[in-house]
């Protein structure tokens, strides 16, 4: 048995690769040795390479260096799989000449999340083990794969159910004097073309602008055509090739800056309040979303709402979420009936008494934030945390109405709730750093990407939003239409376009929230009316068949009323159209986006610059592959950013002059990287 131990994730780290090359040299010298098991001690098999080693020169022995030894192995080796085995710790196993796995173990090739191809030989063994369109789709998607699909698609030959060490071993003493079944010595099996074809165009549509995803369908289709060794050649060549392209530095820099945002020094030490049991307010569809994700999390729910009716079409609505993950597959309906049995519902404020935390989801109205906040502390118990799922609200000034303002913390969970993957949470200038961390681990707990948020207009994602919206607003009147700036920043990588996405959210809540604030709106603010043409003319988007586009059988046209009301406007106000290309598009919305970033790290309202780059990439679509827009800033060069920001700051006014911060760090030659301490 060969056990690796290096915690936490038994990365293959250089001695891993040096131990398990040696072990295996020397079962194979030892006459005692008939059969070797390879595992792997703590909560999971290794999760591959060690990524905080990538990009610097790899030091011997090189993994697939030591698969091969694995391979050739005169005696069976047999892998014990467990946990997640991925990436390269996925290679070790299909090196194996056999492979054993627990019933809950996953298995993946995630390199493509990295940028990457696998390194060490998942390009060439997989295809032989499971055909071309698994092994497209596991190594493109990144995805992980049960053990059940596994054992269905040939890649494991058993699953443990027990012991998996002793049926690993079992079954490596059974394979002692057989002949032995090495990877790279199967055929690739023949697949029909048009299923390769399907997982093709899958992975391609998926890849939106990634260049890993080509190449690995690229090696995996070589599997096929060339001998063994030069495929995996190949393969390596690739892997090096693309580890050193912007495409991979940016998205290990949002592996590590994801893990890096749950890390505060305020709260470091701070023991959280346990929080067992929770309270929503407002079933709608945010607080149904919630309840959903908290339900999923395993956490009991009381969910309050004004009346029996509202209650009953909020119970409808978490039914109707459930109803839609059963349909897809994504869940059993005995897990929904579990889920479910965790969900109380009451049209009693009262029945919060015994409850840990309370997130409220009621009107985004603070008048009606406040008083409700009053009658729930009246209600609660004094160490219970309460929580506003507010967008916009000022924390400080509804922390005012309470006697506990410490207890108070904002969580803004985007829609749907229960899918996005990005909390922001709010800390106000009184919460309590215990809170705090409540909030943190509650956040881990549902698996979001929890950011911390200091208080201002819009918190971090709403705040740049606003100025990258109002850019592409701006370029609206000066020349471009909604399709082309749509266009060019699809192109940039976004899933959407500003304007669709405007459209599919519905134009009408932000135009309401536009004509609240108009009063409190700057005489020199630039202000584009175009948005609020359209909803006076009941385009609301897609919900009412038009807004910034015309919607016939779910198809998004462009719309000559659409570009006629631009024209006009534009001039209405003299302004003289202009040609204007993507790539300015492109570096205007950027530049509006990292001064923004800038104003909010240099104000404390972000811990870093790394937190706005994943409050970006998880809740608005900011390509994960260019790292977030301030890595992108380092990227393209700070002076480039400021030479696109210059005529911005005249012609845009105050919102859009450049931040002191990026001017300061600009003149030092220094990059925005530098202020990734901890936060
Ligand atoms: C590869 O294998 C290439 C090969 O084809 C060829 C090689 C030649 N390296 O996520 P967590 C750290 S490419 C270094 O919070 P979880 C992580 O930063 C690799 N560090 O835990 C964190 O540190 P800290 C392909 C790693 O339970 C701590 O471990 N593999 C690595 O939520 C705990 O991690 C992948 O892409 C690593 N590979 O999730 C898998 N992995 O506490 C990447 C983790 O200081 N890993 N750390 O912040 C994962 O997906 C998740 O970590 C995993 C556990 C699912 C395993």
């Amino acid at each position: 048995m060969i056990e690796i131990d290096n915690q936490p994730v038994n990365a293959t780290s250089q001695a891993v690769r040096a131990g398990l090359l040696a072990a295996v040299e020397a079962a194979e010298r030892d006459p005692e040795t008939g059969a070797v098991v390879i595992a792997c001690a703590g909560r999971t098999f290794t999760a591959g390479g060690d990524i905080s080693e990538f990009g610097k020169t790899p030091l011997l022995p090189h993994l697939p260096v030591v698969l091969n030894r694995i391979e050739a192995a005169t005696k069976p080796v047999v892998v014990a799989w467990h946990g997640t085995a991925l990436g390269g710790g996925c290679e070790i196993g299909l090196a194996a000449h056999a492979r054993v796995m627990a019933a809950d173990a996953r298995i993946g090739l995630p390199e493509v999340r990295l940028g990457l191809c696998p390194g060490a030989g998942g390009t060439q063994r997989l295809p032989r083990l499971c055909g071309v369109v698994t092994a497209i789709d596991l190594a493109t998607s990144g995805r992980m794969m049960a053990a059940e699909d596994a054992l269905k698609s040939g890649i494991v030959d058993e699953i443990a159910h027990g012991d998996l060490r002793a049926a690993a071993l079992a079954r490596a003493t059974a394979m002692i004097g057989a002949p032995l079944r090495r990877t790279g010595e199967i055929p690739v099996p023949d697949s029909p073309p048009d299923a390769v074809a399907a997982a093709e165009a899958r992975a391609r549509k998926e890849a939106r602008g990634r260049i890993a995803p080509e190449r690995i369908i690229g090696l995996i289709r070589r599997a096929g055509i060339v001998p063994f060794a030069e495929g995996l050649a190949e393969e390596r060549a690739t892997f090096f090739e693309l580890m050193a392209t912007d495409q991979s530095r940016a998205l290990r820099h949002v592996f590590f800056a994801e893990r890096e945002v749950g890390k505060i020094r305020d709260i470091e030490g701070v023991n959280a309040r346990p929080i067992s049991r929770i309270g929503v307010i407002g079933a709608g569809t945010m607080g149904a979303g919630i309840a959903v994700a908290l339900l999923d999390a395993g956490y009991p729910v009381t969910i309050i709402e004004t009346d029996v009716a509202a209650l009953e079409r909020g119970r409808d609505r978490i039914g109707a979420l459930y109803d839609r993950m059963l349909a897809s597959g994504r869940l059993t309906a005995e897990d929904r009936a579990l889920r479910l049995s965790g969900a109380t519902f009451s049209a009693e404020l009262a029945d919060l008494a015994q409850v840990d935390l309370v997130i409220e989801a009621v009107f985004e109205d603070m008048a009606v934030k406040k008083g409700l906040l009053v009658r729930l502390e009246a209600v609660t118990r004094a160490d219970v945390i309460l929580a506003t799922n507010t967008s916009y609200l000022d924390l400080n000034e509804m922390a005012g109405v309470l006697a506990r303002p410490q207890n108070l913390v904002g969580l803004h969970f985007f829609s749907p709730a229960h899918v996005m993957k990005l909390l922001e949470i709010v800390r106000a200038k009184r919460t309590a750093p215990d809170v705090l961390a409540s909030a943190v681990t509650l956040g881990r707990r549902l698996k979001k990407v929890a950011v911390v948020s200091g208080v201002c207009d819009g918190f971090i994602g709403n705040r740049i939003l606003a100025k990258y919206r109002a850019q592409c607003e701006f370029m609206l009147e000066e020349g471009a239409l909604p399709q082309e700036i749509d266009t060019a920043l699809e192109t940039y990588g976004f899933p959407m376009g500003p304007f669709a996405v405007q459209d599919l959210a519905g134009l009408d809540i932000a135009w309401a929230r536009r004509k609240r604030l108009a009063p409190t709106r700057l005489p020199d603010e630039r202000y584009v009316p175009l948005a609020d043409r359209l909803c006076e003319l009941g385009r609301f988007g897609q919900k009412t068949g038009s807004g910034w586009y015309r919607y016939e059988g779910g198809k998004r046209l462009v719309d000559q009323a659409v570009t006629d009301l631009i024209l006009e406007h534009s001039r209405a106000i003299g302004m003289e159209r202009r040609q204007i290309t993507p790539q300015e598009i492109q570096a205007r919305a950027l530049a509006a986006m990292v001064n923004e970033g800038a104003r909010i790290v240099a104000e404390g309202i972000a811990c870093r610059p790394l937190d706005i780059d994943i409050v970006m990439i998880n809740g608005y679509g900011y390509p994960a592959w260019r790292g977030g827009p301030m890595h992108e800033a380092d990227r393209i060069g700070l002076p480039a950013i400021l030479k696109t920001l210059k005529p911005m700051q005249t012609r845009d006014g105050p919102a859009f002059e450049a931040s002191a911060l990026l001017v300061e760090i600009a003149a030092e030659g220094g990059t925005l990287a530098q202020l990734n301490i901890r936060g």
